[in-house]
């Protein structure tokens, strides 16, 4: 296999070489890394060798590659999908700009890896992290009886907004130790000692473009007609996003079943023992690969409900990690070119 990472120098393109450093079973034969005008030169050690980051351009730099893994922002992966794919490779992308395309599947392989299979843009589209790990835990339950709806409160690190996000946090953590004004430029207010209230610009609806993404991700993901209403929160963490979730099921689930499902699915793990304080922490999961679930109990506020809290590493499974498990069912069912 011949992979290819856009976007080489941000935080998920890190990551991506990263994962496949370490994933030794992931077939490459050689990987190339692209990144922007300023990203091009740089060099990073893959596998015991040094690998140069090339210009993304329009040429024909991927007439050979196999599989993208793009992460270089939407005006980007817009800008660059006909060259990308224009020889068959598949894009899987990490950015906002197809999720919601009719003909670009939107895809985490625990809820819906066959929507691979119909890809006739060779474009297979990541969805938003706050998204992913909500939908990894929603499946579990919805495998039992169909949520009718879900409220989500999310709790979102710094990493959402890249290595830049996570240099202002901790820029601005080392401005206020050393009595100095912190310096916000990334987010709309200084995040350090704050929460806000706000991930990305506001909808017409009064919800923000991060909220209406989790209600309209999760419905093309799922294949259902869930209403989900969510208020996005950025909380001043680095990295790993944590969720509290609330479901309503068409036929009332017990505690003991809840845990039974969670248990079973894939892709997550659970941490619930509240009488020895063990629960889901994001400080504690950053750098992992699954979907954390606990304080799982039920609504008292509807005998329909459970609620539960959700954690996992943003750009991981949050992004990298999810794209990589993409690309690893595209090679196992020989859809590659
Ligand atoms: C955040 N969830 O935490 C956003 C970042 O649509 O891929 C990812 C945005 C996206 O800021």
């Amino acid at each position: 296999m011949k992979i290819a990472i856009v976007g080489a120098s941000g935080a998920v393109g890190q990551e991506f070489l990263n994962i496949l450093e370490n994933r030794k079973d992931f077939p490459i034969d050689e990987l190339v890394l692209f990144g922007s005008s300023r990203s091009a030169g740089k060099k990073y050690s893959f596998r015991g060798k040094e690998i140069e980051v090339k210009e993304l351009q329009h040429n024909d730099d991927f007439k050979d590659i196999d599989i993208a893994l793009t992460s270089a922002g939407a005006s980007t992966s817009k800008k660059f999908a006909e060259t990308i794919t224009k020889y068959g490779t598949i894009m899987i992308d990490n950015s906002s700009a197809f999720r919601m395309d009719d003909d670009v599947p939107l895809v985490v392989p625990e809820v819906n890896a066959e929507d691979c299979a119909n890809c006739p843009r060779k474009i297979i589209a990541n969805p938003n992290c706050t998204t992913i790990q909500m939908v990894v835990a929603l499946k579990a339950i919805e495998d039992v009886s169909h949520i009718r709806r879900a409220h989500v409160a999310t709790y979102q690190a710094a990493s959402g907004a890249g290595a830049s996000g996570m240099a202002e946090l901790e820029g601005q953590i080392r401005q206020i130790v050393e009595g100095e004004k912190p310096t916000v430029q990334k987010f709309v207010h200084q995040l350090a000692m704050n929460i806000i209230p706000q991930v990305d610009v506001f909808t017409d609806n009064g919800y923000t473009k991060e909220e209406m993404k989790m209600f309209n991700e999760t419905r093309k993901i799922m294949h259902s007609d869930i209403q989900v209403s969510a208020m996005c929160v950025r909380i001043p963490i680095l990295r790993a996003h944590s969720e509290a979730v609330w479901v309503e099921t068409e036929r009332p689930i017990s505690v003991e079943e809840a845990k039974e499902a969670f248990a079973k699915a894939k892709g997550i793990k659970i941490i619930d023992n509240p009488e020895n304080h063990e629960y889901p922490m994001p400080l504690y999961l950053s750098g992992k690969d699954e979907v954390y679930v606990g304080r799982i109990r039920s609504d008292l506020s509807n005998p329909n409900g459970l609620t539960f809290w959700v954690v996992a590493d943003q750009i991981r499974k949050g992004a990298a990690m999810n794209a990589v498990q993409i690309a690893e069912y595209l090679i196992q069912k020989n859809l590659v070119k």
